[in-house]
């Protein structure tokens, strides 16, 4: 199985998220987590990594808008220029909006402000300096294991950082600014039927916003009820996909402090609903953040049930391109997502 890695992650590297309490934490989505899961491989003594190759922009664009697209490869230096023609003159930082569009355009007026408005979800998606560059590595490691697949191999790693599958069509939020499995979802698309497992313990909007109206993808993700937990205004039962996509969208929550055996009979009827779909390949959104350690997560999944959780997925017998998503419980992290991978692919 190849591994896909690139140290461009560390472009990546805001200081800040935002809690409701205005407060400033340090950014739980960072570097540290992708050496935690390094180290960890190198231990059980899986194979070296490879850097990705780099792909053409379009494989973007067919799942991005192009006004979102550019926001986010311009968005910092733009917030750099306005830092540096404004009088009070304050040092260079992340960039994050404090004003929100509801429903308007930006076709009237579009100033970083206005921008930052329309396509930033929530407070913990900083864009630092070189967002935008990591983005597009870890999109380009992601469509490389797409490529070990279509070549045939059973299996493929793709370290992805920063994570993708809370960003929309037109939007980024929670970590996340280009959806690497949805784009290499839609690029394996081309090819044959794809189904997309989401098993990180946030529902999946980005994802789901993308594929809402296909029924070449289906997706699946397994969460937190968004009744009480991040995204909140996706992730719910009743949504199951429209227009053609009616049907091929199963979002299924799970309560607080959920267990491993409860986990285990709702990850069953995900992969029952995906084998009845039949699809040729399988993208998984492997996140560990259902971990019982996590700080941003309630359930309570242990080592061995993220192990049993691979072994399941195993049992689908499909092509899989593996994307690493959330998980920040960092002193388990690498062990955690390693025997998640180890039960699928050992
Ligand atoms: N109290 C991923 O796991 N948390 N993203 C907001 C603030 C955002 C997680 C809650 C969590 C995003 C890829
Ligand atoms: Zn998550």
């Amino acid at each position: 199985m190849k591994i896909f890695h690139s140290p461009k992650h560390t472009l990546h590297n805001p200081k800040y998220e935002v809690y409701e309490a205005a407060e400033l934490i340090e950014f739980r989505e960072n570097a540290a987590r992708m050496d935690s899961i390094l180290a960890r491989l190198e231990l059980e003594k899986y194979p070296k990594y490879s850097l990705p190759t780099q792909y053409d922009i379009s494989t973007i664009l067919e799942v991005h808008t192009q006004e979102y697209f550019q926001f986010l490869s311009s968005a910092w230096e733009e917030w750099e220029n306005y830092r540096i023609s404004n009088p009070n003159n304050y040092p260079s930082t992340d960039y994050i909006p404090s004003t929100f569009a509801s429903n308007e355009t930006v076709s009237r007026h579009s100033t970083i402000f206005h921008k930052g408005g329309m396509f930033v979800k929530d407070l913990t998606a900083p864009i630092s300096q070189g967002t935008f560059a990591a983005a597009l590595e870890s999109v380009n490691c992601a469509l490389s294991a797409a490529d070990e697949i279509l070549g045939g191999e059973t299996f493929a790693l793709s370290l992805s950082r920063p994570p993708g599958h809370h960003a929309g069509k037109a939007f980024c939020g929670g970590y996340c600014y280009l959806n690497n499995a949805a784009i290499a979802a839609n690029y394996l698309s081309k090819s044959a039927k794809v189904a997309l497992l989401d098993v990180d313990y946030h529902a999946f909007n980005g994802t789901q916003d993308i594929f809402y109206e296909r029924n070449d993808v289906f997706t699946v993700s397994l969460h937190g009820d968004p009744h009480f937990e991040y995204p909140y205004f996706s992730g719910y039962a009743e949504e199951t996909g429209d227009g053609v996509g009616e049907g091929f969208n199963l979002n299924v929550p799970y309560r607080k402090g959920t267990t491993d055996l409860e986990y285990f009979m709702h990850l069953q009827k995900a992969l029952d609903a995906i084998t009845d779909f039949s699809p040729k390949y399988l993208v998984l959104s492997a996140g560990v953040d259902t971990h019982e350690g996590d700080p941003n997560g309630t359930a309570k999944i242990s080592y061995s049930g993220l192990v049993k959780i691979g072994e399941m997925i195993k049992q689908l017998h499909l092509p899989t391109v593996i994307i690493f998503e959330g998980g920040y419980a960092i002193d388990d992290l690498g062990k955690n997502f390693v025997g998640l991978l180890g039960g699928l692919v050992r």
